[in-house]
């Protein structure tokens, strides 16, 4: 247990000291699923609080095998999700994933989300930056069904 609180705090001192991202992730959370399900989705906003543009390309998951970045486009009066190669993060701007929008697709989960757990989360942005933290599971009741 000492040990794990010593790596712990060299980590949060390290991450300070040298910290180079200007990116701020604020209220992560992924979405409680029923047993069986096999989709879900992650949502948070990410903060670019530095001067250059940013761009998310990529994210992943250990508890879900295929992860896509996604937006919700409505084609025929219907709620459609799309993928989408790239998520800008423009400088000195917030970008909001959550329901019925931008959102980090999980496929093929490897165990349900339950309240109150943690998964981990990297996001992977073009300048090379990646931004690791873990997001609290949590029952969301807007927004679209996750069906294909
Ligand atoms: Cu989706």
């Amino acid at each position: 247990m000492k040990k794990t609180i010593f790596a712990l705090s060299a980590l949060l001192l390290s991450s300070t000291a040298f910290a180079q991202s200007e990116l701020v992730i604020e209220n992560p959370y992924a979405r409680a699923t029923p047993p069986n399900a096999v989709n879900s989705a992650i949502f948070m906003t990410i903060k670019n609080t530095g001067n250059e543009d940013r761009t998310l390309i990529s994210a992943s998951t250990s508890i879900a095998k295929k992860v896509e970045l996604h937006t919700v486009v409505k084609t025929d009066g219907m709620m459609k999700m799309r993928e989408v190669d790239t998520i800008d993060i423009p400088k000195n701007k917030d970008v909001m994933l959550k329901p019925g929008g931008l959102h980090i697709m999980l496929f093929e989960l490897t165990q349900p989300l339950k309240e109150e757990e943690f998964i981990d989360v990297t996001l992977n942005f073009k300048n090379g930056d990646k931004e690791q933290f873990k997001a609290p599971v949590k029952k969301v009741m807007a927004g679209m069904k996750h069906k294909m």
